[in-house]
């Protein structure tokens, strides 16, 4: 049988914390994802998790996220209207999560202390991406206890119009944990992206397993703190966790043609 050949660069690299290689390589497509464990101490998540009480928890659009996932903060992937055109619903959504993360204070504010760190591994603070001058929400609490189908998560593919003021040439996503399983709710990033005729295996926002059976691929479980960054091009989804909270805090970020970073939910 002839040897499997695989990528030795679709590695998952585990550091104590972000560089600006980590960025650039993930950017790159030389690195699968970059995983820090601990990226925030345990007092710091049993205190956050408590906190986040006091955020009001929603749904996704359930025609779109058939495998419930409870949320606060709205997704600009969920608000693409009809026409394509992002909806004018999104910026009451943006304001209304806005006033009530600063309603739950937060305190830490591990999104704030993620956008601090990476901004400093970057060498340059992480502004909110903008539309028409108006900066969009980034930040969103996840609740994924039932898994996430196979899919990717590319803004300029989603509205290829062009939606931000900023020109992104590649997105990654970044999560961060509060609350892990001890089983299941692994995380697995395959070394593939999205191909048209992938549409015809597509099941709601995702695919089917089909779509990257074979693939060379790499899957891990995060621990409450811990924090993974990986290029959202990518193929990837979640395993389902029975019994226990997997809840991370979530955005993405974008590296754009002037080299800034920006970053959205
Ligand atoms: O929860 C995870 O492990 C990954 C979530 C995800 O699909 C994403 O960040 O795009």
């Amino acid at each position: 049988m002839p040897a499997l050949r695989v990528d030795p660069l679709f590695a998952l690299l585990v550091a104590d914390a972000y560089t600006d290689r980590h960025i650039a390589a993930l950017a790159a497509g030389t690195a699968a994802a970059v995983h820090i464990p601990g990226f925030l101490d345990e007092p710091t998540c049993a205190v956050t998790i408590k906190s986040t009480n006091r955020l009001p928890i929603d749904d996704y659009d359930p025609t779109r996220v058939p495998v419930r996932i409870a949320r606060f903060g709205p997704a600009l992937n969920d608000y693409r209207g009809s026409d394509g055109a992002l909806h004018e619903r999104y910026w009451q959504a943006a304001n209304a999560a806005r006033i009530a993360w600063t309603a739950a204070r937060l305190r830490p504010d591990p999104v704030a202390i993620a956008l601090a760190r990476l901004g400093a591994a970057w060498g340059s603070a992480i502004a909110p991406a903008t539309i028409s001058g108006r900066p969009v929400f980034g930040g969103t609490l996840r609740e994924i206890n039932n898994g996430a189908f196979v899919h990717f998560d590319e803004v300029v593919r989603e509205y290829p119009d062009g939606l931000f003021d900023q020109q992104v040439i590649a997105q990654l996503a970044f999560n961060l944990w509060i609350a892990a399983p001890e089983s299941g709710g692994e995380t697995t990033m395959w070394r593939r992206r999205w191909r048209p005729d992938d549409e015809t295996h597509r099941t709601g926002y995702g695919y089917t397993p089909s779509t990257v059976r074979g693939y060379q691929h790499i899957s891990l479980r995060s621990s409450a703190g811990d924090a993974l960054l990986f290029n959202s091009a990518n193929l990837h989804a979640v395993a389902p966790n029975p019994g226990q909270r997997r809840v991370a805090f979530a955005f993405f970020l974008g590296l754009t043609v002037t080299g800034t970073l920006i970053f959205w939910s």
